[in-house]
């Protein structure tokens, strides 16, 4: 009887716009995995949204400490830790605690280093907290920046983000950290009318592109659906450069079908009724 791999998600929920827990969650489970949230806050709406001043922001970091002690007393165990969106520094550190006490030799730690993206910085992000991210994501099995991320974990200014195949081959190996980890950069165009990611397997060493249509319009949260994706697939058993495939492909029908249906960007994309072909 097969058994559901199980996965220690560390992001926030937010009420409005579809994003981290609230993508991830569904994704997870119709790719047969099963998600054990670690909420690390919850919002009203993404950060993105019209009126942050009037944001509800309820940080979880207490929480995410008890959690974390009755998680260690229950001697639970994970087949994979995967984490995204953090609220303070301190969730850095509880995060980091998290990987030593839950990590063993087959357990997949994915850190999707979210920080950014279109080249400005997420407005809840201090430099500190890029710092010990950058830090953090060092400890990671696989990590998933977007292109703007990819600059802030590698200390470049926006302007040098690479535009040519070879440039973003260069910052994968280096992203790699000399091969300690693999990488996927989500959001990378080599052509014109293309869009998509590429791959660097730390086992093989191999770099590879996966690319799809364009889609005029860029939405929030297709970085959480693209890790969500990318993770369900790894834990079927699917290669890097297989599951990047699927990650790339899934969200460009639903960036199209969004498109086709006219919803607001801001409330991301039309995930749900593509579900199914996750099965
Ligand atoms: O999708 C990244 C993300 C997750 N969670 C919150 C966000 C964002 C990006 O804006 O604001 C709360």
């Amino acid at each position: 009887m097969y058994r559901t791999p199980k996965v220690a998600v560390v992001q926030d929920l937010s009420g409005l716009g579809r994003c981290s827990l609230s993508v991830i969650l569904p994704v997870l489970s119709v790719m047969g995995a099963q998600c054990c949230p670690l909420p690390t806050a919850v919002l009203s709406a993404h950060t993105a949204f019209p009126i942050p001043e009037e944001t509800a922001f309820q940080d979880l970091t207490d929480n995410m400490e008890q959690t974390l002690r009755h998680w260690t007393a229950l001697r639970t165990s994970f087949d994979a830790i995967y984490s995204g969106f953090l609220g303070s520094l301190r969730q850095i550190d509880v995060l980091r605690h998290l990987i030593q006490q839950f990590r063993r030799r087959e357990t997949l730690v994915l850190i999707d280093p979210v920080m950014g993206d279109h080249g400005r910085v997420y407005r809840t992000y201090t430099p500190e907290m890029c710092r010990e991210m950058a830090r953090l994501a060092a400890e990671a099995d696989l990590i998933t920046p977007n292109l703007t991320e990819a600059a802030l974990l590698l200390g470049e200014p926006f302007d040098r983000i690479p535009t040519s195949q070879a440039g973003i081959e260069a910052w994968l190996r280096r992203l790699s950290l000399d091969g300690k980890r693999s990488v996927v950069i989500t959001g990378v165009s080599l052509a014109p009318k293309a869009l998509g990611a590429g791959c660097l397997d730390n086992r093989s060493g191999k770099i590879h592109f996966a690319m799809a249509r364009q889609e005029p319009g860029q939405f929030f949260g297709t970085g959480d659906l693209f890790a969500a994706v990318l993770l369900g697939s790894l834990l079927r058993g699917e290669t890097l450069s297989e599951s990047t495939a699927n990650a790339v492909d899934f969200i460009q029908k639903t960036v199209s079908q969004t498109l086709a249906a006219g919803t607001p960007v801001l409330e991301g994309v039309q995930f749900e009724p593509l579900l199914r072909e996750l099965l």
